[in-house]
């Protein structure tokens, strides 16, 4: 990993496309610009250049357009230069193979952003953003990146670390002068603040409990009586004919999934076997499946036909439906209501729908994306969602301040609730990646993408 090496790397995938950039960073970028390029002298910084790359053999092999970047003004901190050339997995490889042989070596994943952190460029959140907004794959998680990478969370990290330093330097001045009152202050003070702090920590660390959610999406299991329309709720909800809809009983067997677009988080929506009782061999082998699907989903959309009786259920699906992690869709809300339908699952929430045609799409997806929130399974549209790192780095801080706080109580222990201080601020600096720690670095810039 030495930052004196010149490093390359396609930063975009393998595969043909209009455009495809090589990157290549280090000492050797500069003169590349030139020689590369069949110039006289360097390309001026940031500015783009159209040339064709010619090899070192002096063989042309693309049309490209570079800019190279000056150390001190790149995103990595040194001198950089990127090449666009046309999207051609064969003129990547001739124009990266190029630049091994005239001495840059292959990059390692995230080793870009890795020697933007060790320059100072960003802090460790900042280029965990930069894989987060990389990976994202729905908007509030985009959105999540984007704030991490804004240095949003590294803020954060330092006005908490102002405020336990300046409540440490009050307990060292008490260590220093013992028989002196602590500064016009009261003496529960530093206390008050340790505590203060510490369950500040605690809540921002607990928003890593959406950290699955944002990162991986949610399952949502549509479940059900037959043909009450649960066929009817997945292509309502993904907007596509993609289940078929039959007025006979038992038409869906396999469970089917889609991605319902157009929600915050990403969710898939699985559309499962009508759950009754007998059935021939065929589809009770499907009503099992539709129970397992309840039982693994995160969140379940119960269908019930509301012009019917209430259906009863399966106890394994009861067991399924736990309160906080359904949502009742009274559908056939065109037919007459049936009278017993309020008393079904009074408690459960519920949205009335009419299935018939996919209008109702539109206001049936705001509804999961509120029960969703409602359930505390995604995050609300503000909040920010820590990592399970920083969650931890967070826990062990606040657990260092509770310590500190209760050794406060004891005069004589004042030295000791100051290292626990000193300790919690090791943790938050953990957060930023003040603190150095290569093995944990080598792991978390193995999960980027080589060329970032
Ligand atoms: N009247 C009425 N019929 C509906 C409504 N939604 C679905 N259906 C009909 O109910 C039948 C069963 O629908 P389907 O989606 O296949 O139900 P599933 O068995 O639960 O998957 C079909 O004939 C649908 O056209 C609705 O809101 N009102
Ligand atoms: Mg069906």
């Amino acid at each position: 990993m030495d930052v004196q090496d010149t490093i390359v790397a396609a930063a975009t995938p393998a595969g043909r496309s209009a455009l495809a950039v090589v990157r290549i960073d280090g000492p050797l970028a500069y003169e590349l610009s030139a020689k590369g390029l069949g110039r006289s002298a360097p390309l001026p910084e940031r500015r783009a250049a159209a040339a064709v790359w010619r090899d070192l053999r002096g063989e042309p092999v693309d049309q490209v357009v570079a800019v190279r970047w000056a150390a001190g003004r790149s995103f990595t901190g040194g001198d950089t230069l990127e090449l666009t050339c046309h999207g051609n997995p064969l003129l990547v490889r001739r124009i990266v193979e190029d630049l091994l042989a005239r001495g840059a070596r292959m990059a390692e994943p995230g080793e870009f952003t890795r020697r933007a952190y060790l320059a100072g460029r960003m802090d460790l959140t900042q280029a965990e953003g930069v894989a987060d907004l990389i990976h994202a794959n729905g908007e509030r998680a985009l959105e999540a990146a984007r704030r991490l990478l804004a240095g949003e969370l590294g803020r954060l990290v330092a006005a908490w670390s102002e405020r336990l330093l300046s409540t440490l330097a009050t307990l060292e001045a008490h260590i220093d002068f013992p028989e002196e009152d602590l500064p016009a202050e009261d003496p529960r003070g530093p206390a008050a603040a340790l505590a203060a702090l510490a369950s500040e920590l605690s809540e921002y660390a607990r928003t890593a409990r959406h950290d699955a959610a944002l990162r991986g999406g949610l399952r949502v299991a549509v479940v059900g009586a037959p043909n009450a329309g649960k066929s009817s709720l997945l292509n309502a909800l993904t907007g596509a004919a993609r289940a078929l809809v039959s007025p006979e009983a038992g038409t869906t067997r396999d469970w089917i999934e889609a991605p319902v677009g157009g929600l915050p988080l990403a969710v898939t929506a699985v559309d499962t076997a009508g759950l009754r009782e007998g059935g021939g061999a065929v589809e009770r082998a499907g009503m099992e499946r539709s129970l397992e699907q309840a039982e693994s989903a995160h969140f379940l959309l119960l269908v019930v036909d509301a012009s019917a009786p209430p259906p009863s259920l399966p106890p394994r699906l009861t067991t399924a439906l736990r309160p906080g992690r359904c949502l009742i869709v009274a559908n056939k809300s065109d037919l007459p209501q049936h009278p017993a339908l309020p008393s079904f699952m009074p408690n459960a929430p519920r949205v009335k729908a009419c299935l018939l045609d996919s209008r109702d799409g539109e206001r049936l997806r705001a509804a999961l994306a509120a029960a969703l929130v409602d359930a505390d399974l995604a995050p609300g549209a503000d909040e920010l969602v820590v990592s399970v790192r920083h969650a931890d780095a967070l826990r062990r801080a606040a657990g260092a301040l509770e310590d500190a706080r209760s050794l406060l109580n004891a005069p004589a222990r004042t030295e000791l609730a100051a290292e626990r201080c000193r300790e919690a601020l090791d943790a938050l600096g953990e957060i930023v990646g003040r603190i150095d720690n290569e093995r944990m670095l080598d792991k978390l810039f193995a999960s980027f993408c080589i060329g970032k």
